[in-house]
């Protein structure tokens, strides 16, 4: 597993050439608190995020909840909850290190194998992590719609920059990128 600083060592190292790219790690580090922030963001909702994905697929397909779908029974809807629970946390671990490779090597590594061996359906899992990706970007922006969140609503009020956070939302986002193309 590597973060943005061990990853520099290793990619200099397989060049024999000092670390280089020392300008991006002192933007990683000047972001530092905003990257706690939207690690933040995403923890402190879990639970709501992967039960309202988790019912946002079934809601749109409802075939997964019948007899031969699934998420039945109890046994697999349980499952898959927990499932949506781990990506959602390896995708805050990458956020957090400001690197994939842990993400890729406990997590992805061999799950579109495991889901094929087991029935489950990539595409409805593909779905869950869109909302989730979704979600997270709202979270991160601290801006939830009132229209989707309802009374689950929840402002952290954490400070938010000019560019309301666009560059690490598309860092986020392009973890829950790397899931759904593992899957697919
Ligand atoms: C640390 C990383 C890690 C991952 C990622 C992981 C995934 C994982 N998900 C599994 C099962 C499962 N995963 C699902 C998930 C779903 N079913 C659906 O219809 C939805 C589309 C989806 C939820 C979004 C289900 C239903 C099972 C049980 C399948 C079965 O036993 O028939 C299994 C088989 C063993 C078990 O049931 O516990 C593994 C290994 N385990 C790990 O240790």
């Amino acid at each position: 597993m590597l973060d943005a600083f061990s990853r520099s060592v290793v990619t200099a190292d397989a060049s024999t050439s000092p670390v280089s790219d020392i300008a991006s790690l002192k933007a990683f580090v000047a972001s530092g608190n905003r990257r706690l922030d939207a690690v933040n963001a995403i923890a402190s909702n879990a639970s709501c995020m992967v039960s309202d994905a988790v019912a946002g697929m079934i809601c749109e397909n409802q075939g997964l909840i019948q007899a031969g779908g699934n998420c039945y029974p109890n046994r697999r809807m349980a499952a898959c909850l927990r499932d949506a629970e781990i990506v959602l946390r390896y995708v805050t671990y990458a956020l957090l290190a400001g690197d994939a490779s842990v993400l890729d090597d406990r997590c992805l590594n061999g799950l579109k194998e495991t889901y094929a061996a087991l029935g489950v359906p990539a595409t409805s899992t593909v779905r869950a992590v869109q909302i989730m990706k979704a979600q997270a970007a709202a979270h991160i922006k601290d801006q939830p719609s009132e229209a989707l969140a309802g009374s689950k609503l929840r402002i952290m009020g954490s400070p938010v920059v000019d560019d309301r956070c666009a560059s690490i939302v598309a860092e986020a986002s392009s973890y829950f990128d790397r899931v759904i193309s593992a899957l697919s």
